[in-house]
C-alpha cells in the first residue's frame, strides 16, 4: 500500500476539547495519526466576533488520494454537526489539509498546500512543533521559517 504522508490542521471554536478528541478517533479510522501537536489557544483570525480556537497541527499517513481524503475530512466536520452558518465563523471542527507530501495542486474543488497556511499563526505555530524542517513546496521555505516570518 502507498501511504502519503499528509500534514492537517485542526482547529474548533464550539466544545473544542471534546470535538477535536472525537475527529482524531474518526481520523484514525481513515489512516494512521503520526503525530499531533499540542493544543494551543488561538485568537479568532478573520471574523472576529467570536470564541477564542483551539488549533492543532496532525501528521497523518494515508492511502487515499487527497480528492478522497477531502471528502473524509467533509464526512468527519459532518458527522460532527458543523454548519458554518458565514465564512470564517464559529465551527465544532475545521480539519484541513495543509501538505500532502510535495505535492501541488490547484483545482475547483481542491488547492493545496493551504493557500492561507503560511500567514496563518494558528496553523504555522502547532506545524512549527511536529514538523519545522518540512519545507513549502510552494514559497520553498521551511515551516520554522514561514512562523518566524510571520512574527
Ligand atoms: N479558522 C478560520 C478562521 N479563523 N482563527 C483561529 N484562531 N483558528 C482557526 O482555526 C480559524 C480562525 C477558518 O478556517
Ligand atoms: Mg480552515
Ligand atoms: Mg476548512
Amino acid at each position: 500500500m502507498n501511504l502519503n504522508t499528509v500534514y492537517l490542521a485542526i482547529g474548533s471554536n464550539i466544545n473544542p476539547q471534546k470535538n477535536i478528541v472525537l475527529a482524531l478517533k474518526e481520523l484514525a479510522k481513515i489512516g494512521k495519526i503520526i503525530s499531533v501537536s499540542k493544543l494551543i489557544e488561538t485568537k479568532p483570525e478573520g471574523y472576529l466576533n467570536q470564541a477564542d480556537f483551539l488549533n492543532g497541527a496532525i501528521k497523518f499517513k494515508t492511502a487515499l488520494s487527497p480528492e478522497r481524503l477531502l471528502k473524509e475530512l467533509k464526512n468527519i466536520e459532518k458527522l460532527l454537526k458543523r454548519n458554518t452558518p458565514f465564512r470564517n465563523g464559529p465551527r465544532t471542527i475545521d480539519l484541513d489539509i495543509i501538505f500532502y507530501g510535495n505535492l501541488i495542486l490547484n483545482t475547483q474543488a481542491l488547492i493545496i498546500p493551504h493557500p492561507r497556511a503560511h500567514d496563518r499563526y494558528f496553523v504555522l505555530k502547532p506545524l512549527t512543533e511536529i514538523a519545522p524542517n518540512k519545507t513549502h513546496p510552494v514559497l520553498k521555505k521551511q515551516v520554522k521559517t514561514l512562523l518566524k516570518e510571520l512574527k
